[in-house]
């Protein structure tokens, strides 16, 4: 089968393959959970750096810096960019990629942006299992770029061992954008664009809000950079290893994985579940009810619970 073929080149460290198992979760293909399946066991070695901020914040020229210095430490690096905005503003990742030509030519690198097509549910669990992949290609460390201003953005972060928040002097309202959840879960602060009016306010600003912080055993960093001058890069890459060092030694790793288990075991029976209610509407008896459905003839909620009941056969009593 050529899936399979597929995944033996895979394990034989084709970057081609690498890039057609992602595109298959991507598109989530009827063989994603194939691909899943077979890729899991190698999963759970990387870790996972989410780099969340506004626009123009200097995440990608941060992440561009960051490359090199894992890759300094001999570290193989996977990076997924995340942008939905860039499909309105079109050229963003030709600029990235222009910057980022380096990379593209190191052969352990692997860069990745993911397109969301408008439809943005079901992105952040994909861009988790694309994450997955790139773990079990054998990455050290996968990088999760995303652009930090809606809800979508924090579920992908969330996936992050180590969460970086990116800020910039001149936010203004985006600030107190930051306020709400996103402040909650970063682990590390930058303050970026280093070189500009306003950073040591920022600084000052962020000090503030993490008093507002629930009480916890991490207190997070706050790291200026100048992504563009390579200033403070040395510094947030000292700043991620301790907070991964953290992770490890004080049992928090431990529990994310277990919660990861249990969400992946959950993903996955919903996404089984779904293709099964596809592959059953084929039938002939669900086509007829969805036809007087479709016709006015039936009530689409009564409609739904025939299907249930009598396609799918799953039992569900009214109120459950
Ligand atoms: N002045 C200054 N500009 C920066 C710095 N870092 C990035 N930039 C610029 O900010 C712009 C946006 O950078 P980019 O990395 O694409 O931002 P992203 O949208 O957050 O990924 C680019 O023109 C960068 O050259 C910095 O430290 N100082
Ligand atoms: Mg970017």
């Amino acid at each position: 089968m050529e899936l399979e073929k597929l995944i033996e080149r895979f394990w034989q460290k084709d970057r081609q393959a690498l890039s057609k198992l992602i595109t298959i979760v991507e598109n989530n293909s009827p063989y994603m959970l194939d691909v899943m399946k077979a890729v899991y066991p190698m999963t759970g070695k990387a870790h996972i750096l989410g780099v969340t901020g506004p626009p123009g914040a200097g995440k990608s020229t941060l992440v561009d810096k960051l490359i090199k210095a894992f890759r300094n430490e001999g570290h193989k690096v996977g990076v997924l960019c995340v942008d939905p905005s860039s499909i309105y503003s079109g050229g963003a990742f030709l600029g990235d990629r222009i910057r980022m030509q380096w990379a593209y030519e190191d052969d352990d690198v692997y860069l990745r942006s993911m397109a969301t097509r408008g439809e943005l549910g079901g992105l952040a669990p994909r861009a988790s299992e694309i994450i997955k992949i790139m773990d079990a290609f054998g990455k050290d460390v996968v990088i999760v770029e995303t652009v930090g201003v809606g809800q979508m953005e924090a579920d992908i972060i969330r996936y992050a061992d180590t969460k970086v928040v990116v800020s910039v002097p001149g936010l203004g309202d985006q600030m107190q954008a930051l306020k709400g959840g996103i402040l909650e879960i970063a682990d590390v602060f930058v303050v970026n664009k280093a070189d500009t009016n306003g950073a040591l306010e920022v600084v000052d600003d962020l000090k503030m809000m993490l008093h507002l912080r629930k009480e916890s055993d991490w207190k997070p960093e706050i790291v200026l950079t100048e992504a563009l001058n390579n200033k403070g890069t040395t510094e947030l890459y000292q700043a991620i290893q301790t907070h991964k060092n953290y992770l490890n030694e004080s049992g928090t790793a431990a529990l994310m994985s277990q919660t990861r288990r249990e969400h992946t075991c959950l993903y996955a029976m919903k996404e089984t579940i779904k293709k099964y209610i596809d592959h059953k509407m084929e039938i002939e008896e669900a086509k007829l009810i969805q036809k007087k459905v479709r016709e006015g003839g039936l009530n689409p909620y009564q409609g739904a619970n025939e299907i249930i009941n009598n396609i799918l056969k799953i039992n569900i009593r009214e109120g459950e």
